[in-house]
């Protein structure tokens, strides 16, 4: 398999498909191009028709969006087992990971990530509502797991790589949540894989300048 992704520091999408493979072991080749450059495109030709990380190559099969990407990982590799057991809990899984694919436009366009900084930035009232809701999310599912190993569903779950860009992005622009929610943004930041990308990212030098957002602080 070879899994292509973007520039560690910035790429959210890329991050959540890498977790997942790294959490479970799985063999792959990594190629990395760097986001708004020439070669980014090129080492995209004929492989992705969407010409966006991440793209997952598995032999003759190519699978775009990293959603996708997560869903086939887990039933061709995992048995499903980057899912909830309980078919209802499950849904409730997938409805979160959809929820973090497709709303929380507002928080990512003026929270870009960018793991090597500490920013300060206004927040409006809509990025306000995007930061409220996954706070409630986090809080929900702790008090809902509160028996469990402090992932959103006990056990660590493709949710958790759904939502651990967005735990990136409150410590870089260092937003402050209540101490159940904070909890669970500790805990991403305590897994081993994580602190892999994140210290692979500290390395990187390339800017993405649309990327680069907010006052130092
Ligand atoms: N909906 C896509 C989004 C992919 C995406 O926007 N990737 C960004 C990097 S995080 C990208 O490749 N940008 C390059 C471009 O738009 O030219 C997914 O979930 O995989």
């Amino acid at each position: 398999m070879q899994l292509y992704i973007g520039n560690k520091n910035y790429s959210t999408w890329s991050l959540r498909v890498w977790l997942l493979l790294e959490k479970f072991g799985l063999e792959y080749d990594e190629i990395k191009l760097n986001l708004a450059t020439e070669s980014f495109y090129q080492g995209l030709e004929g492989v992705s028709p969407t010409q966006k990380v991440p793209v997952l190559v598995d032999d003759d099969v190519t699978v775009w969006e990293s959603l996708a990407i997560l869903e086939y990982i887990n039933e061709s590799y995992l048995s499903g087992a980057a899912l909830p057991i309980s078919a209802s809990e499950r849904a409730r899984a997938r409805a979160l990971c959809a929820e973090m694919h497709s709303s929380f436009r507002a928080l990512k366009n003026a929270m870009p990530m960018n793991i090597r900084a500490k920013r300060h930035i206004e927040v409006n009232p809509q990025v306000l509502k995007d930061i409220q809701r996954v706070e409630a999310i986090f809080t929900e599912q702790m008090q809902r797991y509160k028996q469990k190993d402090g992932w959103l569903f006990g056990d660590w779950s493709m949710v958790d790589a759904m939502f651990a860009p967005v735990c990136l992005r409150f410590d870089t622009y260092g937003v402050e949540l209540n101490a159940r929610a904070q909890k669970y943004v500790e805990q991403v930041f305590t897994c081993p894989v994580l602190s892999r990308w994140r210290d692979q990212a500290l390395l990187e030098e390339d800017v993405v300048r649309c990327n680069e957002t907010g006052v130092d602080r």
